[in-house]
């Protein structure tokens, strides 16, 4: 079966501009600190060049996550029932998803995703490899209410969350974003996702400040993307990548740092930054073996089972909805 024509969820404005991105950039750059949501990397050129990390040799966590998932097959078919929906989160370049939907027999597959020709196009050629399987792409913002396609309604839910995308939320938002999957998936719905682990702060940083300057160009884009989308003029030459460890709150943090005063506009706001402050763009946070499962667990998912790779890298984890009350 041919991919669907997909759910358009992105509003934009009378100009053509989204709404939502410039509202996130201007209220963050009000902000004190400065921050803006890591979600706004995903234009079209962002998602291109994290792919591209993802083949970095110091970006061990894609490398990690794919092991596993190769390696467990025989475990995954046992706990994931077959026939039901494959509900993928933020799915890109839907690159691992082969190696889940090859072991547990799927009915359906629902990709979701903000970038939207790079949705469509990684479900054309999903649909491809698995031409019996239907495939109904939503063009969504995940932490946005959605709605599943009436197509899956009655099916059984397996949510999808690899590439430790959840460590991209503060523990406080990973939890309301952990409760939105189980509302959405439904009350006997598994979920299966991936997360970092903590490792030793040099190895963190390398993995995020790789020599080729890769992530140093998926940091800059954010702001060519801003100019592009919404009548910016920041110098981008004036601002460099930079990523930190934080180690009491358990997480990378990738900056843009000002290297110099600058001063400029965006869809008529003006901002200004002295040398040597940034815009903090993403958090990653890492979690040990405890406590990426206390994290599920205040989200509203029991884990089942736990997986990593040999070098103990990276986890992926199996949960299943909590039901409403449990004892005690
Ligand atoms: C896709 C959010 C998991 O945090 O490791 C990679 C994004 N940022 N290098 C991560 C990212 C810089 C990535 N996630």
């Amino acid at each position: 079966m041919a991919t669907q024509p997909g759910l358009k969820l992105v509003e934009l404005d009378e100009g053509g501009i989204n709404t939502a991105f410039r509202a996130d950039v201007l209220e963050g750059l009000a902000q004190v600190p400065k921050a803006i949501p890591a979600r706004w990397f995903y234009d079209d050129a962002g998602s291109a060049l994290f792919e591209e990390i993802t083949q970095l040799p110091e970006y061990y966590l894609t490398r990690a996550e794919t092991e596993i998932l190769q390696s467990r097959c025989d475990d995954f078919r046992r706990l994931i029932e077959p026939g039901l929906a494959v509900v993928e989160f933020g799915s890109g370049s839907s690159v691992k998803t082969p190696l889940l939907l090859e072991c547990i027999a799927p009915a359906a597959y629902v990709p979701l995703d903000i970038a939207g020709d790079f949705l469509r196009a990684s479900a054309a050629e999903l649909a491809g490899k698995f031409p019996n399987l239907p495939i109904h792409p939503v063009e969504a913002d995940f932490m946005q209410p959605v709605r599943l396609p009436d197509a899956v309604a009655h099916l059984p839910k397996l949510g999808f969350f690899p590439g430790s995308t959840i460590g991209n939320f503060i523990p406080w938002s990973a939890t309301d974003l952990l409760r939105q999957f189980r509302a959405l998936l439904g009350p006997c719905s598994q979920l299966l996702i991936g997360m970092d682990r903590v490792k030793p702060p040099e190895r963190l940083i390398a993995a995020y400040n790789d020599p080729q300057g890769v992530t140093a160009a998926f940091n800059l884009n954010l702001l060519t993307r801003i100019n592009r989308e919404l009548e910016g003029n920041i110098p981008v030459d004036a601002f460099r990548h930079e990523a930190r460890w934080n180690d009491i709150l358990s997480r990378i943090e990738m900056h843009l740092v000002a290297t110099r005063d600058v001063e400029f506009s965006i869809s008529g706001r003006y901002f200004s930054l002295g040398a040597g402050q940034s815009i903090h763009t993403e958090n990653s946070h890492k979690y040990g073996h405890r406590g990426g499962r206390v994290l599920l667990l205040a989200g509203g998912w029991t884990p089942i089972a736990e997986w990593t790779d040999p070098d103990e890298d990276f986890a992926i984890i199996l949960a299943e909805a909590q039901p409403e009350r449990f004892a005690p």
